[in-house]
């Protein structure tokens, strides 16, 4: 059997949370372990679709979806959550709402340098932040406080997609959740 847990993928845009967070629901699946992914494609489209990227709307983006997060873990599914998270503080908020609810959490810190995740520019976003059609974009021209101690720290340009799930997984198994 296994226990609830939400593993929260935080890092640049481009710096791989959600690669590495479907690669983690395949070798999870592949173990019998019901996992949901959430991000900014299925989570910003629908119930935060009133959300922007101010600060206060991060905020709030992050504290729902902390608390959808909790849900699911609660319920006993292995959580992916994969978002900027930005702040520090935001991230602590979501950490605390877990401790309280007595459910394990792990922040994995997906690490991964500016140049190189501009440089992939899947969506050509950091493209239009440069050019300045894009304002208040992470990494850009809005901040990114990094992690200070973040139960995994993933150096994606140090490791590659399979370093990466194995990591997880072992952590996972090592805290005796899987
Ligand atoms: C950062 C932005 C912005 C701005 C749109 N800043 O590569 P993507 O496209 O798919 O990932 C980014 C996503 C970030 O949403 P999150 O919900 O993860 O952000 S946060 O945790 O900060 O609330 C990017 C796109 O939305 N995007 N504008 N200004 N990313």
């Amino acid at each position: 059997g296994h226990k609830g847990v939400t593993l929260w993928f935080t890092g640049l845009s481009g710096s791989g949370k959600s690669t590495i967070a479907v690669a983690v629901e395949k070798a999870l699946a592949a173990r019998g372990v019901l996992s949901y992914r959430l991000d900014g494609d299925n989570i910003r489209l629908g119930i935060n679709s009133n959300l922007g990227f101010s600060a206060e709307d991060r905020k709030e983006n992050i504290r729902r979806v902390g608390e959808i997060s909790k849900l699911f873990a609660d319920s006993g599914v292995v959580v992916l959550s994969s978002f900027i998270s930005p702040y520090r503080e935001d991230r602590e908020m979501v950490r605390r709402m877990h401790e309280e609810g007595d459910l394990p959490y792990l922040e994995v810190f997906v690490d991964c340098a500016l140049e190189e995740a501009e440089s992939r520019d899947p969506k050509g976003l950091y493209k239009k932040a440069r050019a300045g059609e894009i304002r208040g974009f992470t990494g850009i021209d809005d901040p990114y406080e990094a992690p200070l101690s973040p139960e995994l720290h993933l150096r994606t340009d140090r490791m590659s997609l399979e370093e990466e799930v194995e990591t997880v997984i072992s952590s996972l198994q090592a805290r005796g959740i899987i």
